[in-house]
């Protein structure tokens, strides 16, 4: 889909960029709506259903993003002073400005991995000893795809490992499935296979589904009746949000199946950009939306690539020393990621 400005401006920071679609305009202006917080809003209602039913789960909640799901996701499984098992380079570890520690009061034991899944022989090294000099271990997260490893698929066979270490040991699994819709597309697995492993799941619909805001975190319907009061407990209690709400129903139904068409792009764009000397991409991590960039042999540096690029209407993001991230979405078609590799061959060669 042409987007207006396309030609001029080329925005590959991330899939939160997008803009509603008109079609997705047009439902929220005719979304029903009622109060939330007393369980009233019929399109919440039916988002809510429709997002548990994916997942495999009883139920879900409707939050306001990908870091109060998480957020209240955590808090819902431990209590303070637990220990969450999880990989190094995690969202939730990394980029919820701390939220873990400073909100639900505990602490990370990090597992460093290359492309962002780790393994039930990984987990099992780490879980710590019934006894009290030890913190104890409250949670296991997992993140599908994952974001800093280049948009990497967990595979599901690990997955259904580690669920099954963890429930061995009474420990609850949380699935930070901001891009799961992601990973489903990219494996043809179904959500509910890699819900099924995990006690709780967050997704979001804010990324590659193009809606403006939101995010689920889906559980039992126990967890998240208890979820349900962490969130109150957040500030997250929203009112007539169906208006949201049905712009990820619009999402869901029109805007997830053409995923593989980013994913194409992440490969079109992998692929022109190891053309230009002193960039190396490695491909067995574009399997989705996402394109890392190793630049620590080019003269520029990443700061001076991304200064560059801006002033030529090419925008992404430098995410540490010698690496950039590109992220495809809805708003920049094939014909954009072509411009968008002529641009920078031509500004970066
Ligand atoms: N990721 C954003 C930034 O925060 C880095 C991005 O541009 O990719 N889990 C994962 C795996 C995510 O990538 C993100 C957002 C979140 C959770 C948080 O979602 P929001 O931004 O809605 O709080």
């Amino acid at each position: 889909m042409e987007r207006p400005g396309e030609a001029r401006m080329i925005d590959l920071r991330s899939d939160t960029v997008t803009r509603p679609s008109r079609g997705m305009r047009e439902a929220i202006a005719s979304a029903e709506v009622g109060d939330d917080v007393f369980g009233e809003d019929p399109t919440i209602n039916a988002l809510q259903e429709k997002v548990a039913g994916l997942l495999g789960k009883e139920a879900a909640l409707f939050v306001a993003s990908g870091t109060m799901a998480n957020t209240v996701a955590v808090k819902t499984h431990v209590g303070h002073g637990g220990e969450v098992i999880a990989e190094e380079g995690c969202h939730i570890f990394n980029y919820e400005s701390g939220s873990s520690a400073s909100i639900s009061g505990i602490q990370f034991r990090n597992i460093p991995t290359g492309m962002g899944h780790f393994t039930a022989v990984d987990v099992a090294a780490r879980l710590r000893p019934k006894e009290m000099h030890a913190p104890q271990t409250k949670l296991i997260a997992m993140e599908n795809t994952h974001n800093r490893a280049g948009g990497t698929v967990f595979p599901l066979e690990e997955m259904k490992k580690i669920g099954e270490l963890a429930r061995r040991n009474g420990i609850p699994v949380h699935l930070d499935g901001a891009r799961l819709w992601n990973a489903s597309i990219a494996t043809g697995v179904d959500m509910a296979e890699f819900g099924k492993t995990v006690h709780s799941v967050s997704v979001c619909l804010s990324k590659g589904l193009g809606a403006p805001v939101g995010s689920l975190v889906a559980g039992s319907k126990e967890y998240i009746d208890r979820a349900r009061v962490v969130r109150k407990m957040l500030g997250g209690g929203m009112r007539q949000a169906g208006i949201l709400a049905a712009a990820g129903l619009y999402a869901i139904e029109h805007q997830w199946e053409r995923l593989a068409e980013d994913h194409a792009n992440a490969r079109l764009l992998a692929e022109g950009l190891r053309r230009i000397p002193g960039m190396e991409v490695d491909l067995d991590r574009v399997q989705t939306n996402i394109v890392i960039v190793d630049v620590r042999e080019h003269p520029l540096g990443e700061k001076g690539i991304t200064e560059r690029m801006a002033e030529q209407g090419v925008l992404f993001l430098a995410i540490g020393p010698g690496r950039l991230r590109l992220v495809t979405h809805i708003d920049v078609s094939r014909p954009g990621i072509e411009e968008a590799l002529e641009r920078m061959e031509k500004a970066l060669s």
